[in-house]
């Protein structure tokens, strides 16, 4: 067979279609779609959120586009509530069952979700490889590879964040990782695929979509639990501020998006950043609501100005807790001060806080979350969001003080959600979360478990 003839379609896949807490677009995936279809690669879409009979019409659409490769994008691997857990990946064993019953496609696997433990979610799918960045270097010389029928391991060894089979065994190429992320992108070709369902905000529905936009990459703090530096790399990567501007303008004049989030793990670091964005929203004269992630330390005056001047409607802050003991032992990067400044700011300028919490972290007990609840409400909170148990992630210190500690056996699986939570807490959490509610009833108190109070 001569190479012109050769099947060189790719499918890329996002199979989220989890609709809670709202639907979320599929960023990543359409990133990729993009770049591929910008390097003059022969690719189509499908997104699962939406679609009805989805084993049918996957199958069907798989059978008439045939491909040579799939590119599965996974975001999510569980829903990180522990009185209802949900595990994502037994759907998408089944997603890998059909694309190997209806075709003879490479299969590679990447995303947030998939960073977290890549090997494990490798193993765990039976892809054939795992892509840890979307890295355009490392994508081609990959699809190269594939089109090519090469399977020397040498070559393989030497693509950056590649994991492949090799003997049965799962090797990866970890050290290697190209952590740029393309900050340059080709949004009007990625909204011009989105579902417009996404688009489709209504005030009477209990979830409304929020179109999501990340301005950077990376995260600076080092919470003990998290597991953003193993998703993300070390580093921060910030977009031009230009190309942010154009992209909100793209989203709300031609796509006429009402509420946005950004979706920064933190949207004030770098302070200057998040400051430029503000004024170029408010130069760019663009209307619309949104939301982010704040961090308490780099916040003032002027930064929570812009922020309100610019259309901010709410923050949220990863408090955690607000007892010091924990917040230093928990690597929170901020004290009970920065939080007191920040709600005074906040309420200055009627910007309503949505706080949470984390209920039963390493060290925590009955005294400390009552603690955390009187200090929120003494910084006038009117929304507090609280998990119940902490979803163990792999390599965070989290898990290597639980390992220490006996909790979690070395090399304990981690991929099946499993979740900490400090027995004294346990015993005591609702009730303390029940008082405190029926004395401050004007506190929206909710708990993501599912469990009434
Ligand atoms: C913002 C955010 C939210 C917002 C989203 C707002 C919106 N409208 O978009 C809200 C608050 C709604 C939310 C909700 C949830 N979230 Co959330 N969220 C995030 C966050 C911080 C950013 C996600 C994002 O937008 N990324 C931007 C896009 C561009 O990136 P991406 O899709 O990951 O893709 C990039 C790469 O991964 C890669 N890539 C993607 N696909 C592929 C495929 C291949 C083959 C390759 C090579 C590369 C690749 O390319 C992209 C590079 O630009 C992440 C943490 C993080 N930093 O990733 C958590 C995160 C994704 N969320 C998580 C979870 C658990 C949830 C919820 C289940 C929580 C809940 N119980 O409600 C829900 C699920 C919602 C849903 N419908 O799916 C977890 C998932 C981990 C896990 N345990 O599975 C994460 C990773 C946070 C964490 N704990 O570490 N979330
Ligand atoms: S601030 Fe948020 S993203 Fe950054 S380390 Fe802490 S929990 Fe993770």
């Amino acid at each position: 067979m001569s190479i012109c003839s050769q099947n060189r379609k790719i499918f890329v896949l996002s199979p989220n279609r989890e609709q809670f807490p709202c639907p979320v677009f599929p960023m990543g995936a359409l990133e990729l779609f993009s770049i591929l279809v910008e390097s003059q690669k022969d690719a189509i879409f499908f997104d699962f959120c939406f679609a009805e009979n989805w084993k049918e019409s996957f199958s069907q659409k798989l059978l008439s586009f045939n491909p040579a490769m799939i590119f599965i994008s996974i975001r999510n691997i569980d829903n990180e509530v522990a009185s209802q857990p949900k595990f994502y990946l037994d759907e998408l064993k089944e997603i890998v069952d059909i694309c190997r019953a209806g075709s003879s496609a490479k299969i590679v696997v990447g995303g947030a979700g998939y960073n977290i433990n890549p090997q494990e979610v490798l193993s765990y799918l039976k892809a054939d490889y795992g892509l840890a960045s979307l890295s355009k270097t490392a994508l081609l010389s990959l699809i190269d590879l594939v089109e090519n029928k090469q399977k020397d391991c040498s070559r393989l060894k030497k693509i950056g964040g590649l994991s492949f089979f090799s003997q049965q065994t799962v090797c990866s190429n970890d050290s290697s990782v190209d952590w740029s992320w393309n900050l340059n992108k080709n949004w009007p070709l990625i909204f011009s695929n989105i579902d417009p369902r996404y688009f489709s905000f209504s005030k009477t529905e209990p979830h409304p979509a929020v179109a999501g936009l990340k301005t950077k990459y990376g995260c600076v703090c080092q919470c003990i639990h998290c597991s953003i530096p193993n998703i993300e790399g070390p580093c921060i990567q910030t977009a031009p501020i230009d190309e942010v501007g154009a992209t909100l303008d793209l989203l709300v004049n031609r796509f006429a998006m009402k509420r946005i989030f950004f979706c920064d793990n933190v949207f004030n670091y770098p302070y200057e950043h998040a400051l430029q964005i503000c004024q170029e929203i408010s130069k760019r004269k663009l209307k619309f609501r949104w939301s982010c992630y704040l961090h308490p330390k780099w916040i003032d005056e002027q930064l929570i100005f812009s922020m309100k001047q610019a259309g901010c409607e709410n923050v949220c802050i990863g408090t955690d807790t607000a007892a010091p003991v924990l917040l230093k032992k928990w690597r929170k990067g901020f004290g009970q001060n920065d939080l007191k400044k920040c709600a005074f700011l906040c309420h200055k300028m009627e910007l309503p806080v949505f706080y949470s919490l984390m209920i039963g972290g390493l060290g925590d007990s009955p005294e400390f979350l009552t603690e955390s609840l009187l200090f929120l409400k003494e910084l006038n909170a009117r929304f507090i969001w609280a998990a119940l148990g902490v979803r163990i992630y792999p390599k965070t210190s989290l898990a290597s003080s639980l390992i220490n500690l006996g909790v979690l056996k070395e090399n304990e699986s981690l991929l099946k959600p499993r979740f900490y939570i400090s027995p004294p807490v346990e015993l005591e959490a609702l009730k303390i979360i029940r008082e405190f509610k029926q004395k401050n009833p004007e506190i929206l108190l909710k708990l993501n478990s599912g469990i009434a109070v």
